[in-house]
């Protein structure tokens, strides 16, 4: 089922870099992004409601979506998908795992060391000066006030038009070309610049793994591109690369 150089490929890779998007969570239950979608996605862009200025036109909207969000994130559970990413992270030399998701599912499903690129649904900050804390319980109907300076807490997520935390992505600009392996997962391959991560490892020629249920700009490019749900092709391909575990 899986080309023997790519078997080669996984089993031999001490190096291997790991990006995943929304894809490899939607069979945890977790809607992508531009997947047909329902209840407020159908309604506002996301780009509206994932932007400072939306946050700034309407912070009760804005803050209600991402705790609705984060209500739904909580109860989801890691899939198969995310188990064999962190299991292969165990018997790999060094596995960078770096996500577009703010879920966390990653690191519930026992994976280490994860390069958030896009923050995550656990942390507030302040949107003058950061400083992220934990999450308020039980969530408050209006976005709680910086207890400093009075300015609004948000999200610790990263949104449209906003600079991505310098060292994850530098540590996973630094990664890819030093890999033997990157590997694509469940991402339309649209938000910058977490998409050049892929066109890095091309330029380096770092050979690329892409895993989507969709083709995407990368697929062609890639050196093995597997059409499906990563919930099932990750464990079998595993399972394949390793049979003897
Ligand atoms: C499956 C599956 C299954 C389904 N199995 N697969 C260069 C060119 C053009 C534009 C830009 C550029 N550089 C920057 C920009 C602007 C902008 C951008 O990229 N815009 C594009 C829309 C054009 N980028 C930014 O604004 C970034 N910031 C920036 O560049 O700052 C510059 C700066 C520098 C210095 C100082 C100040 C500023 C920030 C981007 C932040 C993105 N944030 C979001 C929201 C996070 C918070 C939240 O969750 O609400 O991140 S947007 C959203 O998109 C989210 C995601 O992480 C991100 C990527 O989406 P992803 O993961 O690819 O999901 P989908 O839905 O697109 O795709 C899912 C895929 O899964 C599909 O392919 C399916 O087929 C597949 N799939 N089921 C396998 N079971």
């Amino acid at each position: 089922m899986f080309a023997v150089s790519l078997l080669e490929a996984v089993r031999a890779a001490q190096r291997v870099v790991v990006l995943t998007g929304a894809g490899i969570s939607a069979e945890s239950g977790i809607p992508t992004f531009r997947d047909a979608m329902e209840g407020m996605w159908s309604r506002f862009r996301p780009e509206d409601l994932a932007s400072p200025q939306g946050f700034r036109r309407d912070p009760q909207q804005v803050w209600a979506w991402y705790a609705e969000r984060r209500g739904k994130v909580l109860k989801c559970q890691p899939n198969p998908g995310h188990v064999a990413l962190a299991d292969w992270q165990r018997r790999c030399a060094e596995l960078l795992l770096v996500t577009q998701n703010v879920d966390r599912l990653h690191q519930r499903a026992g994976a280490q060391n994860v390069h958030e690129l896009h923050g995550n649904l656990y942390e507030i900050k302040c949107t003058k000066h950061g400083a992220p804390s934990a999450w308020p319980e039980p969530i408050p109907d209006m976005p709680p006030t910086c207890p400093h300076c009075g300015d609004w807490l948000r999200p610790n997520v990263v949104w449209f038009g906003e600079a991505l935390p310098m060292d994850v992505f530098e540590a996973a600009s630094q990664a890819v070309p030093q890999a033997d392996l990157c590997v694509v997962i469940g991402t339309s391959g649209l938000v910058y610049p977490a998409a050049h991560l892929p066109l890095l490892a091309l330029q380096s020629q770092v050979p690329v793994l892409e895993i989507n249920k969709e083709t995407t700009d990368l697929s062609q490019r890639a050196q093995w591109f597997l059409q499906g749900a990563s919930g099932q092709l990750l464990p079998q391909l595993l399972r394949a690369a390793f049979p003897e575990d």
